[in-house]
Formats: structure tokens, C-alpha cells, sequence
């Protein structure tokens, strides 16, 4: 049933790509205080469903109510190694795409790579268990449905993949540091071979954007391998933003009877 829903009722709005394209373009919003979580609804109109939706994300999984779905497909991602830029959106910081650089097949859909981008802490939680960091990538198909795939981090060994781009976080860091409104740095080719490895395990709901306006209909895709980074690379990537978005992680959500539904190569015959 809830499968069924995931492939019905993508809706979504073209509105996110606007959101993510021009990040100071719009109503201010926070992590804490007048602008916080709690607030987003009322900040303006097109923030409504921060607090009215029923279906909104992150939530918290608990394994023990999942549903094991042995009719959900393997996650089959293909990313290419390709140019990128480096944004700082304010309120979190990115890696936007050139096209084409990859496409992920979510209930038999196309959809293609448009960024990614880092929270800290994660925002999803399991079993109650928050992580230092939490990485969305965002695809988007041609009609406007979006996917995002997250990776939860603990921390360990150095994560090859900020280890690449280190050099332009400390750059952009700079850039804001010199006042520059829409503080941006051309990465040049990024290898994305690490983010479409195979994934034995992800937890599969529909939600929304973490962030306002909070559209809903977005499929989440939570791989269940927690990966690694160091302490230092989250200070890294913390350091072009303003203090008080060092954390931001919008507090989880109620499941209003969703059900998440649980991908599991081993358990599969
Ligand atoms: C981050 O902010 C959220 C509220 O948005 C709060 O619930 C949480 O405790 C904060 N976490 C940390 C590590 O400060
Ligand atoms: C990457 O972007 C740079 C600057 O925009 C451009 O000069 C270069 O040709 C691009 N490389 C590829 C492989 O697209
Ligand atoms: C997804 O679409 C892109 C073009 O937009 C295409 O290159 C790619 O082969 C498609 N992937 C699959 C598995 O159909
Ligand atoms: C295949 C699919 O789920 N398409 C959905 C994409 O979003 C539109 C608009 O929200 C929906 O009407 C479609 O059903």
C-alpha cells in the first residue's frame, strides 16, 4: 500500500529548483529562535506546509516497525565524474551540477543528479540515534518529482569524497569571509564514484523538503550503511557558514501513518 502511494503521489514543485537556484532570493529562515524550525509555517504564505503538511520530513525510523518490501528494486545509481560548483546557500552548502551528471531509477522513474548538500547533525534519526552529519542528494525528473538519496556519517576514518574538494571548501569559507553575497566556487571535474556504490539496505518513505517551503511528495531513499568522516572534515565544511547554521538539522517529524518500508539484499531469495 505504501508503495503504492511512494508511485502515486510524487508531486512536486519546480519551486525547489528555484529555492536551490537562488538561495537569497527568499524569505529568511533559521534553525533557532524567531525564524526557527517551529516558525517556518508562519514566516510566509508559500511556507505553509512547514507546518501544516501531514507527510513531512526528516522523521525518525524505527527498525522494529519497518516493513521489509521484496518488491523494491536495488537502487541503481550512475554518476559520472563531472563539473561542479561549490554554494554556499546560506544556509547549508552544496554541490550544485552541470547537467547530466548522473541518474538514479526510483519505481522505475529517470531521475537526474541536481546537487547535494550537507546537514549537520543528521536530521533523520534511527531508533532515536541523531549522527554527526546527514548528505542529501537531490535528483529531479523531467516532469519536476523529486528523489533525494541521504547518507548518514558517523565519525571515523577521512571521507574520500570531501578529502577531493577540501581545498574549495576552505576557498569558499574565504569568499564569504570577503563579503560576497552569493559566495560560489567552480570545482572543476568531481568524482561522484564514490556515491553510487552498491547499497545492500535503504529505507524507503515519502516526506518532503527538510527545508522551507517543505514541499511534499519527495521519495526518501535512507541507505542504511552509516559511512565515516572526521571531526575535522565536518569543521571544514562548517566553516563557510554562519555560526548559528552550524547546526541544521530540522527537528523530525510525525509519520501521521506512513509506513517506511525497508530494502534488504540479504533477505531477498
Ligand atoms: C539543533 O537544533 C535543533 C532544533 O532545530 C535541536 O533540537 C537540536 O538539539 C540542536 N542540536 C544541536 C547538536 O545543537
Ligand atoms: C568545466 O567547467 C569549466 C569552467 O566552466 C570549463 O572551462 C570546462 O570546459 C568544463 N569541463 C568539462 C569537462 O565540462
Ligand atoms: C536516464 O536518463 C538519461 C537521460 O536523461 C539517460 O542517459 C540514462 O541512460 C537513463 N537511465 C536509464 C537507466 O534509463
Ligand atoms: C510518476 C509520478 O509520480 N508523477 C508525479 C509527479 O508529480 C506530479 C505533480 O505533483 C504528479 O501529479 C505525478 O503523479
Amino acid at each position: 500500500m505504501a508503495a503504492g502511494r511512494a508511485t502515486l503521489t510524487l508531486g512536486v514543485a519546480s519551486l525547489l529548483l528555484v529555492a536551490y537556484a537562488s538561495a537569497h532570493d527568499f524569505v529568511r529562515f533559521g534553525y533557532r529562535g524567531a525564524i526557527g524550525p517551529d516558525k517556518w509555517g508562519s514566516l510566509c504564505p508559500d511556507y505553509q506546509l512547514c507546518s501544516k503538511g501531514k507527510h513531512q520530513s526528516p522523521i525518525n525510523i524505527v527498525k522494529d516497525d519497518v516493513v521489509y518490501d521484496p518488491k523494491l528494486e536495488p537502487l541503481q545509481r550512475d554518476y559520472a565524474a563531472t563539473n561542479a560548483t561549490l554554494v554556499d546557500n546560506g544556509f547549508n552548502i552544496a554541490l550544485r551540477y552541470d547537467s547530466g551528471v548522473g541518474h538514479v531509477i526510483v519505481g522505475g522513474k529517470n531521475y537526474t543528479l541536481i546537487q547535494m548538500h550537507w546537514h549537520s547533525p543528521s536530521e533523520h534519526t534511527i531508533d532515536g540515534e541523531r549522527f554527526p552529519v546527514e548528505l542529501h542528494l537531490v535528483h529531479s525528473s523531467d516532469d519536476g518529482n523529486i528523489t533525494v538519496v541521504a547518507i548518514l556519517y558517523q565519525f571515523g576514518r577521512p571521507d574520500p569524497f570531501l578529502s577531493q574538494i577540501k581545498n574549495k571548501v576552505a576557498e569558499l569559507a574565504k569568499e564569504v569571509c570577503a563579503g560576497d553575497e552569493e559566495a560560489h566556487v567552480p570545482v572543476g571535474i568531481v568524482q561522484t564514484r564514490a556515491m553510487k556504490r552498491h547499497s545492500r539496505k535503504y529505507f524507503r518513505y515519502v516526506g518532503s523538503l527538510t527545508t522551507p517551503p517543505c514541499t511534499e511528495n519527495v521519495i526518501w531513499n535512507i541507505l542504511g550503511k552509516v559511512r565515516e568522516m572526521t571531526a575535522e572534515q565536518l569543521a571544514e565544511l562548517k566553516a563557510p557558514l554562519h555560526e548559528e547554521y552550524y547546526n541544521n538539522s530540522r527537528p523530525t517529524q510525525p509519520l501521521n501513518g506512513r509506513t517506511v518500508l525497508l530494502y534488504d539484499e540479504s533477505k531477498a531469495s
